[in-house]
């Protein structure tokens, strides 16, 4: 534990940053003592930080770049050694691992927790040591003008990397990629092999998001001498290891280090803003194409930055909300350096406004309605690891049962996910990983500076995500204490700071009156859980307390509201009627009784309604879980409960009133 503290502090120099000019301007924008206040604290951050300052666009490939996926089989070594510091202390990374000890098999991307049969690794925290041995195309090494980039889909939580015996990077935080430019590396050490090493550490701090701590339990006569237990405030399975694919490419030295699309509308005309950032060069050529589906071009521009004009467009919709909902133009970047070199890039283009009324969430102007559920990145055996199968399972769930939106609670998923998100018309709340922030002490300087930085990487991956239509930066925090007011005000700022074209809003169980952060949202989201937390097995309880609570929110802050959790847990198979808690029937009548209220409310201000949960997930250990949480509308294994059937008759009932449903769309419940 102490060498993840360590090297986490040393970590904090390098990678929590704010960005410093935007930083400067909010604190002008301010007056009087709060302005000293400001100042003090944001001084403060800025002496930790440096902006990020490089892009991260998803690895694609293209007649300048290649791609070679080196996940599958890796090996891995837990480090059981009491302070868990073995490995550094002896450089595990210097030779390889199996050098070192015994080693086992691991799958990449996985969590290692559910792979073994050693409840041991199952609920190991500290560091686990993965490595891989990869050959590198000899022309990537020999050909000195191309830039060879080794990238990490996401590890959790705290990550180094090795390339032959070097350091290359380190990264502070799950759910997001990291990578490092590794040329210099390979053409240092001879040959073409490339042994990769990766230290992951899944150990929480009160300063990690999500925070957690480490209890030791010093009473001798009920633990062992060393004996700690790691606590969290958070509703799931801290599964850890690399969950998204790692990945090897290429690009030229000159190369399109960042792409910044925005768009919008007028009448007719579509218009697309670019910023194109270019690295290794300072004249390079942009010349940037925007081509519809049948590969027609329809826009094209010179230079770095501009607007592109699209007569006749096509807008980018939710599905159910248009017959032709998801339209992606494609748009190609090509940047020439002096050398002639041309780095190309494509990124998928959907032309699309979002704004927020104080009653309404508008898409392309119209009225959007979230029918949607909440997520998690959860399946059998893998964990957290990401799997092609279960994204277009989970996908095609989504569409039979008509949900048109989804939370990516409570963490970033992987963005192949937003990519299907784009591609199908399913709309996003894109959330960060600030959940189970309930300790005082989460509130300090240090914390906000890395959820700052956590929201810069955030929104750096996922800007140009038509999917992607408000950003969540917290889920129920402890957001009545005192410290939560000046948190949440610089956070939002900050994030609307980044990305002026969403809304930003944060997931809220507090009480209306007394919700510090609330007034610095666009979109109140609430959860609540009447007749499950509340008065257990009281569902004629929940139109009473539902109205009420709605009519509170509104009356005092008049933005509308989300209906971002609610449900109950049901035990598949498991029944009774009348309905009894934890029986698919009582699952069924809460959301029965939560949905004669968002009838009514639907109709004034509440936009949107989100099951809690999709389909049942893991969670710790505790008395109050049966393996895992089972308020899922379908199991782990994705086979529907009553709740799934009751939900798709409702969002298709819903689609069909208030959008327009394609032609090939079925109205099941006919
Ligand atoms: C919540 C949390 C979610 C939990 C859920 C529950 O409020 O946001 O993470 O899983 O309740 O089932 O307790």
């Amino acid at each position: 534990m102490y060498k993840i503290e360590r090297l986490t502090s040393r970590a904090q120099r390098k990678c929590f940053s704010v960005n410093k000019q935007t930083v400067e301007q909010r604190v002008m924008g301010s007056s009087g003592a709060e302005r000293a206040a400001e100042r003090l604290l944001l001084a403060a951050l800025c002496s930790v930080c440096q902006a990020l300052q490089d892009g991260m666009l998803f690895p694609t490939e293209s007649p300048s770049r290649e791609v070679k996926d080196v996940s599958g089989l890796w090996i891995f070594r837990a480090d059981e050694s009491p302070e868990r510091s073995r490995g550094f202390e002896q450089q595990w990374y210097k030779s390889p691992l199996a050098e070192t000890g015994p080693v086992i098999d691991m799958p990449v991307p996985s969590s290692y927790n559910d792979i073994t049969q050693d409840a041991q690794i199952r609920d190991f925290i500290g560091w686990v040591w993965y490595e891989k041995d990869v050959w590198v195309p000899a022309r990537w090494i020999q050909d000195r003008g191309t830039r060879i980039v080794l990238r990490v889909g996401s590890a959790h939580y705290y990550s180094v990397l090795w390339v032959n015996g070097v350091k290359v990077t380190e990264h502070v935080g799950g759910h997001l990629p990291f990578e490092a430019d590794i040329s210099g590396v390979l053409r240092q050490t001879s040959g073409n092999q490339c042994r990769i090493t990766i230290a992951v550490n899944n150990t929480l701090t009160l300063e990690t998001l999500p925070p957690g701590t480490i209890q030791y339990m010093t009473d001798r006569s009920r633990y062992p001498a060393g004996y700690f237990v790691q606590n969290t405030n958070f509703d799931f399975f801290n599964y850890a290891g690399i969950h998204r694919p790692v990945l090897l490419y290429t690009t030229p030295k000159a190369h399109i280090d960042d792409i910044t699309v925005e768009t919008t509308f007028s009448d007719n005309i579509g218009l697309v803003s670019f910023n194109v950032s270019v690295l290794g060069s300072s004249k390079a050529a942009v010349k940037v194409t925007l081509s519809a589906q049948d590969g027609r071009c329809v826009a094209s521009a010179d230079g770095s930055r501009g607007v592109l004009k699209v007569t006749d467009v096509n807008l980018w919709w939710p599905y159910l909300m248009h017959e032709n909902p998801a339209y992606l133009y494609s748009m190609e970047v090509q940047a020439t350096a002096e050398d002639g070199q041309t780095d190309v890039y494509t990124l998928p283009v959907g032309i699309r406004t979002v704004k927020v009324t104080s009653t309404q969430f508008l898409i392309n102007n119209k009225p959007f309605y979230f029918h949607g559920v909440n997520k998690h990145e959860d399946a059998d055996i893998r964990g957290k690891g990401f799997d092609w199968p279960l994204v277009v399972k989970d996908f095609n769930l989504m569409k039979w049962m008509g949900a048109n939106s989804f939370r990516t609670s409570h963490y970033p998923y992987a963005e192949e996910i937003l990519q299907m998100a784009d591609r199908h018309g399913i709309v996003i709340i894109d959330e960060c990983p600030g959940v189970g922030i309930k300790d005082i002490r989460s509130f300090g300087n240090v914390s906000l500076a890395h959820h700052l930085t956590v929201m810069e990487e955030l929104v750096r991956r996922d800007k140009n995500h038509p999917s992607v239509v408000m950003w969540s930066v917290a889920n129920e925090p402890a957001s009545e204490m005192p410290p939560a007011g000046f948190y949440f005000k610089e956070l939002v700022s900050h994030t609307r700071s980044l990305d002026s074209s969403r809304p930003v809003t944060y997931i809220t169980a507090s009480n209306y009156a007394r919700d510090l952060g609330a007034p610095y949202v666009d979109v109140i989201c609430v959860n609540s859980y009447f007749s499950w937390y509340q008065d257990p097995g009281h569902t004629e309880l929940i139109g009473l307390q539902l109205n009420t609570q709605f009519d509170n929110w509104y009356g005092k802050y008049q933005k509308p509201i989300i209906q971002s959790e609610y449900g109950a847990d049901a035990v598949p198979g498991l029944h009774s009627d009348p309905p009894m808690m934890f029986t698919e029937e009582y699952q069924k009548t809460v959301l029965q009784n939560y949905h004669n209220v968002f009838d009514q409310k639907r109709k004034e201000f509440v936009i949107g309604e989100l099951i809690w949960n999709f389909a049942d997930f893991m969670t710790s250990q505790s008395i109050i879980r049966v393996v895992g949480n089972k308020k899922g509308i379908f199991t782990r294994q994705r086979q529907p409960k009553a709740g799934a059937f009751l939900l798709r008759e409702r969002y298709w009932r819903i689609a069909n009133e208030t959008g327009v449903l394609p032609t090939w769309a079925r109205y099941p419940c006919l």
